[in-house]
Protein backbone atom coordinates (compact mmCIF):
# COMPACT_ATOMS: atom_id res chain seq x y z
CA UNK A 1 0.00 0.00 0.00
CA UNK A 2 1.04 3.45 -0.75
CA UNK A 3 -0.31 6.45 0.88
CA UNK A 4 -1.16 9.36 -1.27
CA UNK A 5 -2.34 13.19 -1.00
CA UNK A 6 -4.55 14.44 -3.65
CA UNK A 7 -5.59 17.65 -4.11
CA UNK A 8 -9.57 18.75 -4.61
CA UNK A 9 -11.47 21.40 -5.81
CA UNK A 10 -14.95 22.74 -7.27
CA UNK A 11 -16.07 25.49 -8.64
CA UNK A 12 -18.97 24.23 -11.23
CA UNK A 13 -22.55 23.17 -9.63
CA UNK A 14 -23.18 21.53 -6.24
CA UNK A 15 -19.33 21.92 -5.14
CA UNK A 16 -19.91 20.24 -2.13
CA UNK A 17 -22.00 17.46 -3.46
CA UNK A 18 -19.28 17.33 -5.99
CA UNK A 19 -16.21 16.85 -3.26
CA UNK A 20 -18.67 14.24 -1.36
CA UNK A 21 -19.70 12.43 -4.04
CA UNK A 22 -15.98 12.35 -5.42
CA UNK A 23 -14.47 11.08 -2.06
CA UNK A 24 -16.79 8.39 -2.05
CA UNK A 25 -15.47 6.81 -5.75
CA UNK A 26 -12.14 7.43 -4.50
CA UNK A 27 -12.72 5.18 -1.56
CA UNK A 28 -14.70 2.74 -4.06
CA UNK A 29 -11.35 1.89 -6.23
CA UNK A 30 -10.43 -0.98 -5.68
CA UNK A 31 -7.43 -1.35 -3.01
CA UNK A 32 -8.03 1.88 -1.77
CA UNK A 33 -9.44 3.89 0.82
CA UNK A 34 -9.68 7.42 2.26
CA UNK A 35 -7.80 7.65 5.39
CA UNK A 36 -8.53 11.81 6.11
CA UNK A 37 -10.06 14.84 4.60
CA UNK A 38 -8.87 18.52 5.81
CA UNK A 39 -12.01 20.96 5.91
CA UNK A 40 -13.65 22.16 2.72
CA UNK A 41 -12.74 26.03 2.09
CA UNK A 42 -13.76 28.48 -0.24
CA UNK A 43 -10.99 30.13 -2.70
CA UNK A 44 -10.45 32.42 -4.91
CA UNK A 45 -9.78 31.24 -8.46
CA UNK A 46 -6.08 31.28 -9.13
CA UNK A 47 -5.70 32.00 -12.99
CA UNK A 48 -8.16 31.02 -15.84
CA UNK A 49 -10.38 33.09 -17.16
CA UNK A 50 -11.76 35.94 -15.38
CA UNK A 51 -15.20 36.24 -13.46
CA UNK A 52 -15.28 32.58 -12.80
CA UNK A 53 -16.60 31.46 -9.28
CA UNK A 54 -15.12 30.62 -6.56
CA UNK A 55 -13.80 27.71 -5.27
CA UNK A 56 -14.38 24.64 -2.79
CA UNK A 57 -10.68 23.45 -2.11
CA UNK A 58 -9.79 20.14 -0.04
CA UNK A 59 -7.19 17.61 0.23
CA UNK A 60 -7.55 14.17 1.34
CA UNK A 61 -4.53 11.33 2.30
CA UNK A 62 -5.37 8.13 0.85
CA UNK A 63 -3.63 4.24 0.58
CA UNK A 64 -3.78 2.76 -2.52
CA UNK A 65 -1.85 0.01 -4.65
CA UNK A 66 -2.69 0.75 -7.58
CA UNK A 67 0.04 1.97 -9.85
CA UNK A 68 0.76 5.86 -10.26
CA UNK A 69 -0.52 5.88 -13.54
CA UNK A 70 -3.51 3.70 -13.36
CA UNK A 71 -4.76 5.85 -10.18
CA UNK A 72 -4.72 9.24 -12.56
CA UNK A 73 -6.18 7.38 -15.18
CA UNK A 74 -8.67 6.24 -12.38
CA UNK A 75 -8.98 9.79 -10.93
CA UNK A 76 -9.87 11.23 -14.51
CA UNK A 77 -12.54 8.94 -14.95
CA UNK A 78 -14.46 10.16 -11.82
CA UNK A 79 -13.97 13.65 -13.15
CA UNK A 80 -15.98 12.78 -16.27
CA UNK A 81 -19.07 10.88 -14.45
CA UNK A 82 -18.77 13.58 -12.40
CA UNK A 83 -19.75 16.11 -15.08
CA UNK A 84 -16.11 17.50 -15.75
CA UNK A 85 -15.66 18.76 -19.44
CA UNK A 86 -12.65 19.97 -21.23
CA UNK A 87 -12.71 23.70 -20.87
CA UNK A 88 -9.84 26.25 -21.22
CA UNK A 89 -6.58 25.83 -18.71
CA UNK A 90 -7.89 26.82 -15.41
CA UNK A 91 -11.47 26.99 -16.56
CA UNK A 92 -14.40 26.15 -13.98
CA UNK A 93 -14.32 22.48 -13.26
CA UNK A 94 -16.82 20.20 -11.70
CA UNK A 95 -14.54 18.09 -10.07
CA UNK A 96 -10.87 18.44 -10.51
CA UNK A 97 -8.67 15.72 -8.91
CA UNK A 98 -4.74 16.07 -8.56
CA UNK A 99 -2.15 13.75 -7.11
CA UNK A 100 0.31 16.23 -4.86
CA UNK A 101 2.16 12.62 -3.24
CA UNK A 102 2.02 9.33 -4.18
CA UNK A 103 4.31 8.07 -1.83
CA UNK A 104 8.37 9.30 -2.19
CA UNK A 105 7.70 8.63 -6.11
CA UNK A 106 9.11 11.37 -8.73
CA UNK A 107 7.43 11.00 -12.03
CA UNK A 108 8.34 13.25 -14.77
CA UNK A 109 6.15 13.10 -18.18
CA UNK A 110 4.91 15.80 -20.15
CA UNK A 111 1.26 15.13 -18.70
CA UNK A 112 1.80 14.18 -15.20
CA UNK A 113 4.10 15.14 -12.44
CA UNK A 114 4.37 14.25 -8.77
CA UNK A 115 4.93 15.97 -6.74
CA UNK A 116 2.18 18.18 -8.01
CA UNK A 117 4.57 21.03 -9.77
CA UNK A 118 2.45 24.04 -8.23
CA UNK A 119 1.56 22.88 -4.98
CA UNK A 120 4.09 25.25 -2.90
CA UNK A 121 3.01 28.26 -4.98
CA UNK A 122 -0.51 27.63 -4.17
CA UNK A 123 -1.91 28.23 -1.15
CA UNK A 124 -5.77 26.65 -2.24
CA UNK A 125 -3.66 22.92 -2.02
CA UNK A 126 -1.15 24.08 0.64
CA UNK A 127 -3.72 25.10 3.49
CA UNK A 128 -5.87 22.18 3.00
CA UNK A 129 -2.66 19.87 2.72
CA UNK A 130 -0.63 20.93 5.70
CA UNK A 131 -4.13 20.84 7.90
CA UNK A 132 -3.70 16.49 7.01
CA UNK A 133 0.20 15.99 6.69
N1 LIG B 1 -7.33 24.99 -9.62
C1 LIG B 1 -6.70 25.39 -10.72
C2 LIG B 1 -6.51 26.78 -11.06
N2 LIG B 1 -7.01 27.69 -10.10
N3 LIG B 1 -7.98 28.21 -8.03
C3 LIG B 1 -8.53 27.79 -6.87
N4 LIG B 1 -8.90 28.69 -5.97
N5 LIG B 1 -8.73 26.47 -6.60
C4 LIG B 1 -8.36 25.50 -7.49
O1 LIG B 1 -8.54 24.30 -7.21
C5 LIG B 1 -7.77 25.91 -8.72
C6 LIG B 1 -7.59 27.28 -8.95
C7 LIG B 1 -6.15 24.41 -11.66
O2 LIG B 1 -6.38 23.14 -11.32
MG1 LIG C 1 -5.68 21.33 -10.33
MG1 LIG D 1 -6.20 18.47 -12.46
Amino acid sequence: MVICYLGVGSNLGDRRKNIRLALGKINALKNTKVIKLSRIIETMPVGGPSGQSKFLNAALKAETSIPAVIFLKKLKIIEKELGREKSVRYGPRTIDLDILFYGNKIIKTKNFKVPHSKIFQRDFVMKPLMEIL
